[in-house]
């Protein structure tokens, strides 16, 4: 009853204040690394979200409501008044469509933007999907490291430090939600014990946006977490 007269008070400020919409809600665990993403985009565009967590370590994200509202039971999720998205670098693309005051984050202009969607597709396809290749196997369930595992992560990283020919940032001379998306992945390999040393141009561009995010949340969001998580796997390893 105390919940509900609470919730009935909230819409009503809410109807009050922004004409009747409820912010969106996010679905999230704080450690997870594209839901980093997405808490430091909220702060850069100062947006409320209605904050939910769901305990993936738990199995949370299998209860019926859930996977009746994701049914890939993953996070980040967003349910902005009944658009509910996953996939977090889509959900960055939204919510800065939707709702930054201008498109500096996510570019209009149609080569700018081809190229912060190839960056986030390498980033999903390639970068992050090749370290959590590599390490989550081990981190969720002690599994053995594998050398060839590494070997493809190093050789994106290759690849990816190949890609700073033109631009300071990696789709632009500004910073983007490619560049958002993408130091995520990298502060989550190098906290898991990644040397950089090899890759310059990658390490003069991290340090770039890492000041970019620092009022946003870098270090109580995105390495707190990323240490969380490089924890986690250094106990499974000692547990080897
Ligand atoms: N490519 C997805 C990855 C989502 C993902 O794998 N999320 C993990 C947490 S980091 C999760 O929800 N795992 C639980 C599950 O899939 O059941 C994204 O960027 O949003």
């Amino acid at each position: 009853m105390v919940n509900e007269t609470r919730e009935i008070v909230k819409e009503f400020v809410y109807c009050l204040i922004r004409g009747g919409k409820m912010p969106p809600i996010l679905y999230y665990l704080p450690p997870s690394p594209p839901c980093r993403a997405i808490m430091m985009l909220a702060k850069m565009l100062d947006m409320e979200f209605d904050m939910k967590v769901v305990n993936i370590l738990e199995g949370e994200q299998l209860k019926p409501d859930f996977v009746e509202l994701n049914p890939q039971h993953c996070l980040p999720t967003v349910d902005d008044d009944g658009l509910v998205l996953w996939e977090s670098r889509a959900i960055l693309a939204y919510l800065v469509s939707a709702y930054a005051k201008d498109d500096k984050l996510y570019p209009k202009d149609i080569r700018v933007r081809a190229l912060v969607d190839q960056r986030l597709q390498f980033d999903l396809g390639t970068l992050y999907a090749r370290m959590g290749d590599y390490f989550f196997g081990t981190m969720f369930m002690g599994a053995p490291l594998d050398e060839t595992k590494k070997a493809k992560l190093l050789e994106a990283l290759r690849w990816f430090e190949a890609m700073f020919k033109k631009r300071e940032f990696t789709a632009s001379d500004h910073f983007t939600i490619a560049d958002l998306s993408l130091t995520v992945t990298i502060s989550q390999m190098e906290a898991f014990g990644i040397d950089l040393g090899p890759y310059p141009k990658i390490r003069a561009w991290f340090k770039k946006c890492k000041e970019e995010l620092e009022p946003y949340g870098y270090e109580e969001i995105n390495q707190s977490g990323a240490d969380a998580l490089k924890g986690m796997l250094e106990s499974k390893m000692q547990n080897k």
